[in-house]
């Protein structure tokens, strides 16, 4: 039974887990270093945008079921979700797990579970006892828990997912994984699934690798197109009326905080033996460059040219600008087509992000006056409220369509 547990790391993950934990009646602690989420989060305010959390964090607050504090506190449960970057050598950086190991450590007293769902490289979760033993030496033959259970929620749908998705959950030992599972069971409605902890860091991996590998094709084959002269986007809604062919679809490069990342964490484990996963990355992390390069094609012999650029968000319908190729692109054409005038739209946001602010060259526009005096209209992301846009304001405008909005 958990009648108290502690969530370290309030973040994408964390606060909605914490939130969730304290919607079941469990008393959760929530912990964040960062003063401002702490006191924010008190007041039950949400210190980003996901749908529907935070009614979820006002009604845990009111009831006085969740409380977020800077330092943990003894609890039956700790849940770890705080980031994993990675270094510059792109080996997974666990100095946050670390540090919240260790911030735990004087708060157990022997029995306790402990739950690493920061997505980590495999041999992380016994990293994590290390550092609990390295702390507590004399809690080694007591009855601590340890265990894996990476999180799959995805952003935007995080609610909702984290009750419907099935859940893996990986122990140190057979018993940390049943204690997990318990754990689990409070909110989840999908099925838990129960294995080792050294699978369970691999599965999570793997999942996001799977995801980089097809999109890599996609992205390869609309460069591949554009040399052929074919429409990438017809070609792969032909190809996937086979029954057994499913291409996922080209972008300007592959964004947010888990698939750019995980792969990477495979590689740095295996780099002899993970050459295809490592094409994937490569082949994603060009694709920007080759965007940047179309547009200034299209730009060439154009006098101080117009460029809207249509989206900065890491994907559609969201806020959410960690790790966006649309927003690199926009920050290096600012660098890179000084005379140009960017006019970067973005439906989602109320101002021009940090990237581009301050730069006499990009100017935040509303999506028709961008269009209207535009003379490259650049597509980045496939918000819906760009698909309802008349094709016909395009005409007589050079178009670089990396996301197949106006496909025809
Ligand atoms: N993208 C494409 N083409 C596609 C699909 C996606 O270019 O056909 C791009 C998106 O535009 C975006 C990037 O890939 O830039 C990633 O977007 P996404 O929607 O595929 O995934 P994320 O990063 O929002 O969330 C992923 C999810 N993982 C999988 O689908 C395997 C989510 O379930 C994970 O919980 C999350 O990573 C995570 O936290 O690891």
């Amino acid at each position: 039974m958990f009648s108290h547990v502690c969530v370290v790391g309030l973040g994408y993950i964390g606060l909605p887990t914490a939130a969730i934990l304290a919607a079941q009646g469990i008393r959760v602690t929530g912990v964040d270093v960062n003063e401002r989420s702490v006191a924010e989060i008190n007041q039950g305010h949400v210190p980003f945008v996901e749908p529907d959390l935070e009614a979820f964090v006002v009604s845990a607050v009111n009831r006085e079921l969740l409380t977020a504090q800077t330092e943990p506190a003894p609890a039956d449960a700790f849940i770890v979700a705080v980031p994993t970057p990675f270094h510059a050598d792109k080996s997974a950086d666990l100095s946050y797990i670390e540090a919240a190991t260790r911030a735990i450590a004087p708060h157990l007293t022997g029995n306790e579970l402990l739950v690493l769902e920061s997505t980590s490289p495999p041999g992380a979760t016994e990293f994590m006892a290390d550092v609990v033993f390295q702390e507590r030496p004399e809690l080694k033959d007591a009855d601590l828990k340890f265990a894996h259970c990476p999180e799959r929620v995805l952003p935007g749908r995080v609610m909702t997912e984290l009750v419907e998705n099935d859940r893996i959950v990986g122990g140190l030992t057979p018993e940390a994984a049943e204690a997990a599972a318990e754990l689990y069971r409070t909110f989840c409605k999908g099925e838990i699934l129960l294995t080792d902890a050294k699978t369970a860091e691999m599965a999570k991996l793997v999942e996001n690798s799977f995801r980089d590998v097809n999109i890599a094709f996609a992205n390869e084959l609309s460069i591949i197109c554009d040399k052929l002269g074919i429409n990438v986007w017809e070609l792969i809604e032909l190809a996937n009326h086979h029954p057994r062919v499913n291409i996922l679809q080209p972008g300007p490069g592959v964004g947010g905080h888990c698939i750019a990342v995980d792969p990477w964490f495979i590689v740095s484990a295996v780099p002899d033996e993970a050459r295809l996963i490592r094409s994937a990355r490569t082949i994603n992390d060009a694709k920007p460059q080759w965007v940047i390069d179309q547009v200034k094609a299209a730009a060439y012999g154009l006098d101080q040219p117009a460029v809207a650029l249509m989206g900065l968000a890491f994907k559609p319908n969201i806020d959410d600008l960690r790790e966006s190729p649309a927003l690199s692109i926009a920050a290096q054409l600012a660098d890179e087509m000084p005379t140009a005038r960017l006019l970067a739209v973005e439906p989602h946001i109320e101002e021009l992000p940090k990237a581009l602010a301050g730069r006499s060259n990009v100017a935040f526009t509303q999506t028709e006056d961008a269009i209207a005096t535009a003379d490259i209209v650049v597509v980045l992301v496939d918000h819906d409220a760009f698909k309802q846009l008349d094709p016909e304001l395009l005409e007589g405008k050079a178009l670089v369509d990396t996301r197949g909005l106006f496909r025809a």
